[in-house]
């Protein structure tokens, strides 16, 4: 299966493009229809070689050409990159895409900075870059708090910062965009498979959240609350942070554990906790997933997490794109070229049900599905 990462184009508040990662959903009635641009080959990330007989992934939002184009005068674009750490299978993925796409052979020099999910080393990175006068920085915020001065500083510097992935709490007109997955509705998304699911059956359910702080732990934990705000036979028993890794995952599912003895849904917000609090109920003689006594949702589709969806361990798995490096990379080749760019750009997201699902929300898991992935 082709996949094409696809994305909404939102220029101020109107819609300038298609939307939808899986490659075959119609774009929604409101978008505009998407211009045909030729297919690029895009490299599959190198430690995932898209399988032979599988095309490598078109991407809709740059050509090779607009991704790759030095400098007017030849020179490389320097480009600091201050990410937030290295605690997930999908961040792995997302610094991959940068490393990959911010190459000196695409016309960059790229300053990569792994934060370690620490705010001051973070904030330290983008005055580092500051100082050494980047062209462009980009900023995967841990947390969407405390932005605003070293943003004031950057642009007082005349150095254009990109959000990615993640969003900050800060004035607009700091930054030249801000490009990254819908985090509300993919809490929505998990929340209404799940009323769907359990189709009025009561829950009680425990969250694992995701770093406190991040907008994508807010986004979901919004979203799925909207949800479940609509069903008074839900009770949420208990949510804490996991810090998006394993390690947290197992913790707080083991605390939790310890707590509660009546959960029947068990939310993580991405797909390193799912595995943590799979490895706390193994310990404690918990069955989950399609045929087990909790149902487990869990958020980033990676690779991993879509096979324990295919497996039938994980009933519902949300997905957040991490290659959005190309985004990026177009929004810098228009700045060079002193274009409009858009003012952010929303990664479409889908679901993943395990097999023997079937849902109006998400694809069921085949092998296929899953070989088709590109990450
Ligand atoms: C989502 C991203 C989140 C992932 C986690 O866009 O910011 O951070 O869901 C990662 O895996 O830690
Ligand atoms: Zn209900």
């Amino acid at each position: 299966m082709k996949r094409k990462l696809a994305l909404l184009l939102v220029a101020g508040m109107t819609m300038a493009s298609l939307a939808g990662c899986g490659g075959n959903e119609a774009a929604p009635a409101d978008a505009a229809p998407a211009e045909e641009e030729a297919p690029a080959e895009e490299e599959a990330p190198a430690e995932e070689e898209a399988p032979a007989e599988e095309e490598a992934p078109a991407e809709d939002a740059a050509t090779d050409e607009e991704a790759a184009a030095p400098a007017a005068d030849g020179e490389l674009i320097r480009v600091g990159f201050a990410q937030v750490g290295h605690e997930s299978d999908w961040r792995a993925a997302n610094t991959q895409n940068y490393q990959d796409t911010f190459s000196e052979a695409n016309g960059y020099e790229l300053s990569f900075v792994d934060a370690d999910n620490d705010n001051a080393v973070q904030l330290e990175a983008v005055r580092t870059f500051i100082q050494q006068e980047m062209d462009y920085i980009c900023i995967a915020p841990i947390e969407t708090a405390g932005w605003d001065t070293v943003l004031q500083e950057a642009q007082d510097a005349g150095i254009p910062v990109l959000i990615v992935d993640r969003s900050v709490d800060a004035d607009a007109s700091l930054y030249e965009t801000q490009i990254g997955c819908d985090m509300v509705a993919e809490g929505e998304m998990a929340g209404n498979w799940l009323a769907e699911y359990l189709n009025g059956e009561a829950a009680n359910i425990l969250v694992i959240e995701g770093s406190v702080g991040a907008s994508a732990t807010l986004g979901r934990t919004e979203g799925f609350n909207n949800i479940a705000g609509q069903h008074s036979e839900w009770t949420i028993l208990d949510s804490q942070s996991g810090d998006f890794t394993q390690a947290g995952g197992q913790e707080v599912m083991e605390s939790f554990i310890k707590s509660y003895s009546d959960f029947n849904v068990v939310v993580c917000q991405n797909d390193n906790e799912a595995y943590g609090a799979m490895d706390a109920m193994d310990a404690a003689g918990i069955t989950y997933g399609v045929d087990g006594d909790v149902i487990i949702i869990s958020f980033d589709a990676t690779h991993d997490g879509l096979q324990y969806t295919l497996d039938g361990k994980i009933n519902c798995n949300v997905e957040c794109n991490p290659l959005q490096a190309e985004f990026a990379a177009e929004v810098i080749q228009k700045l060079q070229a002193g274009e409009a760019i858009d003012a952010q750009t929303v990664v479409i997201d889908e679901a993943f049900v395990a097999p023997g699902i079937e849902s109006q929300y998400a694809t069921t898991m085949t092998q296929e599905v899953l070989d088709g992935r590109a990450y």
